[in-house]
């Protein structure tokens, strides 16, 4: 990517990048790619205009939660033009350690973990739940955060206690849960369902605001959206994630070494099921 003149890069993750500019102490620019990741890859090619979209659709659902301090900057007029459409100028906070993840219905790492125990970070489900399953109520799995490079790590709550404290893991699992609970009824009335999501939070000490919610919110990277209408009549294969790229490399990639680059099919499919979700819930 292009270096963007008078900010200083801090920080790339697989599908988004961080920057800093020594007048702005307080904030960071945070930049959304067109890059897509799956089973840990960033993959050839990119998505064009993937990094616009989600963009889009985190401020929309920051926009949804107007009683939930988020981090996005009072004045966002230092974006530079050229990234304006996929850049988030947001308060630099002090960041919670943990993944604060959400599942409504039971699937990936929380089917797994409940396969082989009968709960999810240290949470009894009943018995016979199938992948895919509606849980009785929405959970608070959360997961430590590893280094770049390792794979995050399902926690039970004790742990979450010995990472950020018991008042900090109380209201983060409150918050959690809130937001949630909003977003999925938000998302049912447009016949979309929100299975999982991650939300992260940071302190910002100085504005004495102990949970502000970061990062990016809802977007297809950090959630998974099943075709509410799909669902219930008992399809459910039918998502606005990244599970049709996951699908295709599956068919298309034994797992070993790098994987294929994307076929132009699945590269536009995938763009238009962004835009797709994008228009079902905002429109
Ligand atoms: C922060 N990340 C994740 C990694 C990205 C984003 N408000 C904030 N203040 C300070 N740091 C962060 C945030 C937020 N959100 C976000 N890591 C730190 C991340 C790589 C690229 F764009």
């Amino acid at each position: 990517m292009g270096a963007l003149a008078d900010w200083t890069h801090s920080y790339s993750g697989k599908v988004r990048d961080l920057y800093t500019r020594d007048d702005l102490p307080g904030e960071v620019l945070m930049v959304a790619s067109d890059r897509i990741s799956a089973f840990d890859h960033v993959l050839e090619p990119a998505i064009p205009g993937k990094g616009a979209l989600l963009t889009r659709l985190s401020r929309w659902w920051f926009a949804q939660f107007p009683d939930m301090p988020n981090h996005l900057a009072a004045d966002e007029s230092p974006i530079p033009d050229e990234v304006a459409d996929r850049a988030m100028l947001v308060r630099r906070l002090t960041m919670h350690p943990i993944e604060c993840v959400v599942r409504g219905y039971l699937t990936g790492s929380g089917w797994k973990e409940y396969r082989s125990t009968g709960a999810v970070c240290g949470i009894s489900l009943p018995t016979g739940l199938r992948d895919g399953d509606r849980l009785p109520e929405p959970i608070f799995t959360p997961a430590w955060k590893a280094p770049m490079g390792e794979h995050d790590e399902n926690i039970d709550f004790d742990r979450a206690v010995e990472l950020v404290g018991a008042d900090v893991a109380v209201a983060l699992r409150a918050a959690s849960l809130r937001i949630y609970m909003q977003a999925a009824d938000i998302a049912e009335a447009r016949g979309v369902i929100i299975a999982d999501t991650k939300f992260e939070f940071g302190a910002d000490e100085a504005a004495g605001e102990d949970i502000v919610l970061a990062d990016e919110v809802l977007t297809s990277d950090s959630s998974r959206f099943w075709d509410k209408a799909a669902y219930d009549a008992g399809r459910r294969g039918v998502s606005w994630d990244k599970q049709g790229v996951r699908d295709w490399l599956s068919a298309h990639w034994d797992g070993e070494g790098t994987p294929p680059a994307l076929s132009p099919e699945i590269v536009e499919s995938t763009r238009a099921r962004y835009a797709e979700l994008i228009e079902r819930l905002t429109a």
